[in-house]
């Protein structure tokens, strides 16, 4: 397949604009399937997945392609719940193009207008389908208006709906000038088009004045493709996915107009910290990149591949990144959906899974020659994880398998990952909300049989002191000959939140001699790590021991470490001891007229809103200030606040002291058992 010939591009827009549904039609109006699956049946190509057919919704991404005119197109449906953004963003490194799929009904969204970004910033070329025309063609000249304040006034419409929702005029390839459309005229939207196309070349600029109107598609091709690139035009179309009105017309726009791998803006490629340029021609050096793995429980781990550079076949000998050790992808695959077809070769621009290669994982790159061991694509901003769960194998002997079992959870998934807390011997699973995290559990137990329980994480709570006070004790042991003796006397201050620990020795005359500071410091330590109260760690405060006492025989340091330990905790008891909790930064999106339950909401979280910003389209940005442990169920108070229309973010602030009643709570219970 020539390069010519390939389009990539990803569908990116809200969840529920109609991807999935569009994706179904663009294959069938191509032949490349026979009938229309129906997604409350679960019988579309795109969303195969188990989960996907029970939710009614994508989770995950899928490839799919079609043949168009002679050009191929590899079309990548993706995701769009805030909470498999990860999954859409993760995929961009393998196209030239995005085409956000906005709800005429129900406008942008604020995942939809986040994606769409991000593919700018990661300099793809952008159009927009507006979709659902049948269902509401009065609204979409405010809707135009309104995508235009959102994104730019580059946003121009390639065709117009009729006023009935039934079919698209064309403004573009062959004007028809004699039809009228539900808004705006066929003539105005083309010499908007056109004026923006020949802007950015002069030539054509000259030649536009003198031939007017009359320039043809062949003429602007070039122009048109540099306004793409340049994010200087962002076409936008119209289309039913569910009459099919449209879908032929934007056929022709996703075949013709929409980048060849050489049209778009070349890839990120890094060596080591220098960007590279790559070739495109058929002889060079091979060099693809891992834009997404999937595990199939039976069938088992398929990486896909964007080739970049030269050419795979089933027996190249491949290196991964910096790895010596090569390997033959044996197969090589196109897929549609969940199905697979072998290919024999796949060629530069193109996309092609490689079976049963576990050491593929996400972004890694693949190349035939050691001259590349180092390159790498410039990385993706990925959404900052925001939750944990706790998770542990209910069956006894499960616990490789549960291992396993999140490896292959996590690989597929580049916002989802594990770690383990030593300290209190938890496996955490972390990820960008509940619904996530729920959905991979799902997965774990319907597709892998893995039976877990899960608990909300413990909180990362830490205890200081508010007041300095003095701490003394003797510690004293005659057991049969050799006894113990080690006396300390010390005295402890707060020091300012994140300046953490600090030891001061003032022990004057020997009393303590020095080789026993340390056990000292050592018994202080101990008890820094296992909390005095309530069982978590101690922070910002310093030490001084002032004196003590030592026995010439029965001094050793077993004797100081627990004097050092007694002596502190007698101390920390006197010192107004609180235990402190982390809190977040929130920023969160909702509609205005949301805004009176979140602030209730928040209120009776303990939150604070410290800022609002109104911005356009009716949605309102609020920053707040809220405890941790406050919001672990925060995505689900802000879906019943918002009807599912608002969208956060967090970060860690600060710690601050917990509340009076919560302290109780935390402290019972924990008793420091050696305060006599
Ligand atoms: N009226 C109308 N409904 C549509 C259209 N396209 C999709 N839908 C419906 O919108 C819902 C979401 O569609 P889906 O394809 O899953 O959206 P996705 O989340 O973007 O993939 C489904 O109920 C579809 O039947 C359309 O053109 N018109
Ligand atoms: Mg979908």
């Amino acid at each position: 397949m020539s390069i010519d010939n390939i389009r990539n591009i990803a569908l990116l827009g809200q969840s529920g604009a109609g991807k999935t549904t569009l994706s179904e039609q663009l294959l069938f109006h191509t032949g490349t399937i026979n009938t229309l699956g129906e997604l409350n049946r679960g019988t579309t190509v795109s969303d195969f997945d188990p989960e996907e057919r029970e939710l009614q919704k994508s989770i995950d991404t899928s490839w799919l392609n079609f043949t168009h005119h002679q050009h191929k197109v590899n079309l990548l449906d993706t995701p769009g719940t805030a909470d498999f953004i990860g999954r859409a963003i993760s995929v961009l490194p393998a196209v030239e193009s995005c085409a956000l799929v906005v709800d005429a009904t129900e406008g942008v969204g604020n995942v939809a207008e986040k994606l769409f970004k991000t593919a700018g910033e990661r300099k793809k070329c952008r159009m927009v389908i507006i979709n659902k025309i049948d269902s509401d063609a009065e609204h979409l000249a405010a809707l135009l208006d309104e995508l235009q304040t959102t994104f730019g006034p580059t946003l121009l419409p390639i065709n117009l709906p009729t006023a009935d929702g039934d079919d698209v005029i064309d403004c573009y390839f062959e004007p028809q000038y004699d039809r009228t459309p539900a808004f705006g005229t066929v003539e105005s939207a083309h010499d908007a088009l056109i004026d923006q196309v020949v802007e950015l070349d002069e030539e054509l600029m000259e030649l536009y004045l003198e031939q007017g109107s009359e320039l043809k598609p062949e003429q602007l091709h070039d122009p048109f493709e540099k306004a793409l690139r340049k994010q200087h035009l962002v076409p936008v179309c119209f289309v039913s996915a569910r009459t099919g009105a449209g879908v032929d017309a934007l056929l022709n726009v996703l075949a013709e107009l929409m980048p060849t791998p050489l049209e778009g803006n070349p890839p990120l490629f890094m060596n080591y910290d220098e960007p590279v340029t790559l070739s495109y021609a058929p002889e060079s050096h091979a060099i693809g990149h891992v834009f997404k793995v999937v595990i199939d429980p039976f069938m088992g781990r398929l990486a896909l591949v964007r080739v970049h550079q030269g050419q795979l076949k089933p027996d190249s000998v491949l290196y991964i990144g910096e790895e010596r050790k090569p390997f033959k992808p044996g197969h090589l695959f196109r897929l549609q959906g969940k199905d697979r077809v072998e290919i024999n070769q796949a060629d530069p621009g193109d996309l092609v899974a490689i079976a049963k290669v576990d050491e593929l994982t996400f972004d890694a790159v693949i190349h035939d020659s050691h001259d590349e061991d180092h390159f790498h694509l410039k990385s993706l901003t990925m959404p900052p994880p925001m939750f944990s769960m706790a998770i542990k194998a209910s069956r006894r002997g499960d616990e490789q398998k549960l291992w396993e079992t999140l490896d292959k959870i996590t690989a597929e998934d580049p916002s989802l990952s594990v770690s383990h807390k030593v300290s209190l011997n938890e496996t955490l699973l972390t990820g960008i909300g509940e619904f996530h995290l729920k959905t991979a559990i799902n997965k774990m137990q319907n597709q892998y049989k893995l039976v877990v329980e899960t608990s909300t994480p413990s909180i990362d709570y830490r205890e200081t002191i508010t007041a300095a006070a003095d701490g003394h004790y003797r510690h004293k042991k005659q057991t049969g000959g050799a006894g113990q003796f080690g006396e300390v006397q010390l005295s402890i201050k707060p020091l300012p939140r994140g300046e953490g620990f600090r030891f001061v020795d003032k022990v004057v005359g020997g009393a303590i001699p020095g080789q026993f500071i340390p056990a000292v410091e050592k018994g202080v330590r101990q008890i820094m790590d296992e909390g005095a109260i309530a069982g978590f760690p101690m922070q910002d405060l310093e030490v001084t021991v002032t004196d003590g006492k030592h026995h010439s025989v029965d001094s050793k340091e077993i004797a100081f470490v627990a004097a050092g330990r007694k002596a502190f905790l007698e101390a920390v008891s006197k010192a107004k001891p609180v235990v402190l909790e982390p809190i977040v930064d929130l920023v969160v999106t909702v509609p205005a007229d949301a805004m009176g339950d979140l602030s209730g909401d928040m209120a009776s979280h303990r939150g604070v809103i410290t800022d609002t910003q109104v911005g356009n389209s009716g949605r309102t940005t609020v920053h707040c200030k809220s405890p941790l442990s406050e919001i672990s169920d925060y995505s689900q108070r802000l879906k019943s606040i918002t009807k599912g229309e608002g969208h956060f973010t967090m970060a860690l602030s600060h710690f601050e002291p917990v509340p009076v009643p919560q302290q109780k709570n935390l402290c019972q219970g924990y008793r420091a058992k050696e305060i006599a």
